[in-house]
């Protein structure tokens, strides 16, 4: 297996640490096939109850590589619509319908792809010292990994746009105030606080919070009246669980849940 990604599973938590720390946790090809396999193995394993994904050393990740892109190296024009066909889109599409919670532990910086990677993920908890970059126009590229879509529902086309534009770093307690990730906490208290969260959510009623994320998602283009109807769906889906039951069983007897995730 490869280094390129650490992973580990412990309490229904599968955390994930991109470890590439020299390139500031770059992608290269072998971290892409890296992280899809982990994503794929969210999906399936039903051990697997939350995701928390960080990055090794002072980054979260500079998004890809470009020291695989030297156009000094090569005389042909390279085809960048093969690695978002092949890596980024499947990456963004897993995250966001893996039917458990992802919580991203944004440890340091987060550019191009590394960014728009964190803005797929369901709660993103950020260090005080982190910062974000749109940085792709500063080399002639657009946003991708799904950002020119999630910026401007996240925070608005005004802010969108002049983050992808200008390629400025925002810092982390400014993405914070604007709704673009959830919090900031104090660097030495990330991964705590990150661990802690994700293994609550882990031990939670997997299936209501699985439906949850998917009907928040939906709502981005959905109509009401349909959304309404949607809601009723997975109310009925939710309410023949056996952690609902449990949930209520609970709550009469005055004890904490027990949830299994079904
Ligand atoms: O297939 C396709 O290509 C299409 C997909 C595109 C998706 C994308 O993500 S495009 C955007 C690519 N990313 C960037 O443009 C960001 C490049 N990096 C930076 O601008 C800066 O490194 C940061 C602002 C992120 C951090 O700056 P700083 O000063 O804190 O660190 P640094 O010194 O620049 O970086 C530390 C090392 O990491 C350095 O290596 P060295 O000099 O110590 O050997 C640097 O070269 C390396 N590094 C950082 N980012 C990348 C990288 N190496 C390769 N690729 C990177 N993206």
């Amino acid at each position: 297996t490869s280094q390129t990604v650490l992973a580990a599973l412990e309490s229904g938590v599968l955390k994930l640490t991109l470890n590439r720390p020299d390139k500031l946790n770059s992608f290269n090809e072998e971290m892409h096939q890296a992280l899809r396999a982990q994503l794929d193995r969210a999906h399936q394993d039903d051990e697997v109850r939350a995701l928390l994904l960080t990055g090794a050393g002072r980054g979260f990740c500079a998004g890809q590589d470009l020291g695989d892109r030297d156009p000094r190296k090569s005389t042909e024009k390279p085809d960048l619509g093969r690695t978002l066909d092949s890596y980024y889109n499947p990456a963004i599409r897993l995250l966001r319908t893996l039917k458990k919670p992802v919580i991203c532990a944004v440890n340091g910086v987060a550019a191009g792809a590394g960014a728009n990677i964190a803005f797929a993920c369901d709660i993103v908890i950020a260090a005080r010292s982190a910062r974000f970059i749109q940085a792709f126009s500063r080399i002639g590229l657009v946003p991708d990994a799904g950002g020119s879509w999630s910026l401007p529902r996240l925070i608005g086309e005004a802010r969108a746009k002049a983050l992808a534009l200008t390629a400025e770093p925002l810092d982390a307690q400014t993405a914070a105030d604007w709704g673009l990730i959830w919090k900031t906490v104090e660097d030495e208290q990330l991964m705590p606080q990150a661990t802690e969260l994700a293994e609550k959510l882990a031990a939670g009623p997997t299936l209501g919070l699985g439906l949850t994320k998917q009907l928040i998602q939906e709502a981005a283009t959905s109509d009401l009246d349909s959304h309404l109807d949607r809601e009723r769906d997975c109310q009925r889906q939710a309410g023949r669980s056996d952690d609902y039951a449990e949930g209520v069983t609970a709550f009469l007897e005055k004890r904490p849940a027990q949830f299994r995730g079904h």
